[in-house]
């Protein structure tokens, strides 16, 4: 089999999404998510300008050999351009090789672990009682795990809540400059544990919850937050620190019981080295968009596994279904799975990605169709071009850009 043709599709049903569709000889098409919030068309770039031309006339057999060709023969390394790409290059393939031996891509995975996915959806509000409302919707769809996220009194919008899209999620505004959200330290520490207080007190002890500190808080802080936090016992806290500092979290974890997970803007192994190797995370964020595809995300969820670490795949809607299927197969399959991050997509996007993977109660299976179980309606996607949108910057009350 050969590679003959392969093209990016850019389209935006509500949000931007970059899709890679490759074809062979053989009329076998496989499609990849090269999707990255606001840097979309730069990834679009380094696909048509620098690896289509790399692929035509390659075997789509040779997954392997193709991701380290891209890999290495690039001499840059890394980064989430270069390993979004690849990952598009890497999902299209096992698409193509699923599709070829007639299986669901988890078969070739070495086929399911469980029955189902457990998913967690996201909850907020711009004060508790509406927090509470959320809660509630997300436990009436039958979401199994819920991570919530409030407004901090004094400030007009806090990460997963003003800034949101329907569920919650961060959402990329359309507009050609990046809109400015502020931040208060010491105003947030003082109160989420008020927020997870009135949230047990709601709901009771069982009900997993989580948090997403969104890279806000230096080392001491966390470790502040993750101890304040320990009488509500949380799955996890997420994304305490910024994730580029790996030595930080040592801090964090020699005060804390709260299990931490991080990595979502990750994009190779080496950026787990000293997390996974020392144990100071539980659980592992990275997404197979940003990662470079199924088979790193798969060499790195087993090296997590000898440190008894688990996977968490990021999951919000700017991962397309295409990113979103992938991750299923890979969760039905491996050993150490811990939860999927799953807050749905517009009907409108559903419609542009019909795929097999279905959300039931609370549990997402990927269905049985070869491949990874997607399709993309072309004209549709046609139809709905590219608006400039970008994620918000954060300043503290004084001006200074703080983490987002
Ligand atoms: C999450 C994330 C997202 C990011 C978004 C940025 O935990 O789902 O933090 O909501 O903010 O992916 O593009
Ligand atoms: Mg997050």
């Amino acid at each position: 089999m050969k590679i003959v043709d392969a093209k990016v599709v850019v389209t935006s049903p509500g949000r931007n999404f970059v899709t890679l569709k490759i074809t062979t000889d053989e009329g076998l098409t496989g499609l990849g998510d090269a999707t990255l919030n606001g840097r979309e068309l730069s990834v679009a770039s380094y696909l048509q300008d620098h690896v289509i031309p790399l692929l035509i006339g390659t075997d789509p057999h040779r997954i392997e050999d193709t991701w380290q060709g891209l890999y290495r023969g690039a001499y840059w390394r890394r980064g989430p351009v270069t390993m979004a790409a690849i990952a598009a290059v890497d999902v299209a393939l096992w698409d193509i090789k699923a599709k070829a031996a007639g299986l669901p891509l988890y078969q070739l995975l070495g086929g399911a672990s469980r029955e189902r996915v457990g998913t967690y959806g996201h909850a907020s509000g711009t004060d508790i009682p509406e927090l509470l409302d959320s809660v509630r919707a997300r436990i009436a769809e039958g979401y199994p795990s819920i991570r919530i996220q409030t407004g901090v009194p004094g400030l007009k919008a806090v990460y997963g809540v003003h800034s949101t899209g329907h569920d919650g999620d961060a959402v990329a505004h359309q507009q050609a400059r990046p809109m400015v959200e502020d931040w208060d330290t010491a105003a947030y520490m003082r109160h989420i544990p008020e927020v997870f207080e009135a949230v047990r007190n709601e709901f009771g002890p069982e009900l997993p919850l989580l948090h997403d500190a969104h890279h806000r808080l230096t080392p001491i802080q966390a470790a502040r937050v993750a101890k304040d936090l320990e009488p509500y016992r949380l799955f996890w806290l997420e994304d305490c620190t910024p994730a580029e500092d790996q030595e930080g979290l040592r801090l964090v974890r020699q005060h804390t019981t709260t299990p931490l997970a991080i990595g979502e803007v990750f994009n190779t192994v080496y950026d787990y080295q000293t997390l996974i190797s020392e144990k100071l995370i539980d659980y592992v964020r990275s997404a197979v968009t940003h990662f470079g595809g199924v088979s790193p995300l798969k060499k790195l969820f087993d090296f997590a596994a000898q440190h008894q670490i688990k996977s968490g795949i990021h999951g919000p809607e700017d991962i397309s279904p295409v990113g979103m299927a992938a991750a299923i197969h890979l969760d039905l399959a491996i050993h150490n799975f811990g939860i999927q991050e799953y807050s749905g997509y517009t009907q409108l996007t559903e419609e542009v990605f019909p795929h097999a993977y279905t959300f039931t109660n609370g549990y997402l299976h990927p269905g049985e169709a070869p491949g990874i179980g997607v399709e993309l309606n072309e004209d549709l996607a046609a139809a709905h071009e590219y608006k400039a949108a970008y994620l918000p910057v954060n300043r503290l009350q004084d001006g200074t850009v703080h983490d987002w």
